[in-house]
């Protein structure tokens, strides 16, 4: 995959580019990370690309010109076609299924605003998608970008490694993770859960379910909504529930 960005801050991607998981895929040549500055496509000597806000009112607008030049020239460095997307507090929900859909596309597009946003023309003629990352203030689009960039790079072919595999992702299934612990295994904070340690592999994975059961009931009873358990996994929440109640006393 090639991700175009198109942002007043390119030099903010840098750290996308080099850490971690992605950071290996763009070493890796399985994905290809590009930033420009529409700074750069301006036809002024002050390389302007703001104005004020038609109909009055404080902040400034990202202006037409700059960016359709931008988005034209930049859409021409490569073959493949390319979804736009603008990040923008409009814009519709991240979720991972979103994420999933557009890790299999060849190109994505992204666009960050600054000031108030984008000259709205702009985003009816040249956007495809709209994306927010929720419901918060930022100062602009570029850690929204970096956020779907990391999202969507680490889904692509061969990024992952098996320890990292993208099945055991909570939201794949619908369920946040379990606890993990590591050495040692008595601390001042206290034992690792004494099943972790027994060895037995159908027992240890019967307790990650019923952890991520548990857990997902009580802090994101929005997600457990929206899952069809089995009767397995109903047995489980239900012995989670009964042991966190006895403990509440
Ligand atoms: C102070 C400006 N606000 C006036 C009511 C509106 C506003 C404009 C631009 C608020 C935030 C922004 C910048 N945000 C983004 O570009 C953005 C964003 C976000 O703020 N939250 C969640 N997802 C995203 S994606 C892009």
């Amino acid at each position: 995959m090639r991700i175009d960005v198109l942002s007043l801050f390119p030099e903010f991607f840098a750290a996308s580019a080099e850490v971690g998981v992605v950071g290996r895929a763009i070493r890796q040549g399985l994905l290809q990370l590009h930033c420009h500055t529409p700074r750069d496509y301006t036809r002024d000597r002050h390389r302007r690309v703001d104005d004020r806000t038609f109909g009055g009112g404080p902040g400034m607008v990202m202006q037409v010109e700059p960016l359709r030049e931008a988005l034209t020239q930049v859409r021409a460095m490569a073959p493949e076609p390319a979804l736009s997307i603008y990040l923008s507090p409009q814009g519709e929900r991240l979720t991972q299924a979103r994420v999933r859909q557009l890790a299999e596309l060849p190109r994505l597009l992204l666009l960050c605003g600054r000031y108030e946003g984008v000259d709205e023309r702009l985003v009816e003629h040249e956007i495809d998608l709209e994306l927010s990352i929720g419901d918060y203030v930022l100062s602009g689009g570029e850690l929204a970008a970096a956020v779907l960039i990391d999202a969507v790079g680490r889904l692509q072919e061969g990024a992952l490694n098996r320890s990292e595999s993208a099945a055991q992702d909570s939201f794949e299934d619908g369920l946040l993770d379990c606890p993990h612990y590591s050495r040692p295994e008595q601390d001042d904070y206290g034992a690792v859960p004494q099943v972790l340690m027994s060895g037995d592999h159908v027992a240890i994975e019967r307790w990650r379910r019923k952890q991520a059961l548990g857990r997902t009931w009580l802090r994101r009873p929005d997600l457990l909504a929206r899952k069809s358990l089995t009767a397995r996994e109903r047995a489980l929440l239900e012995e989670f529930r009964r042991e966190w109640l006895a403990e509440q006393q």
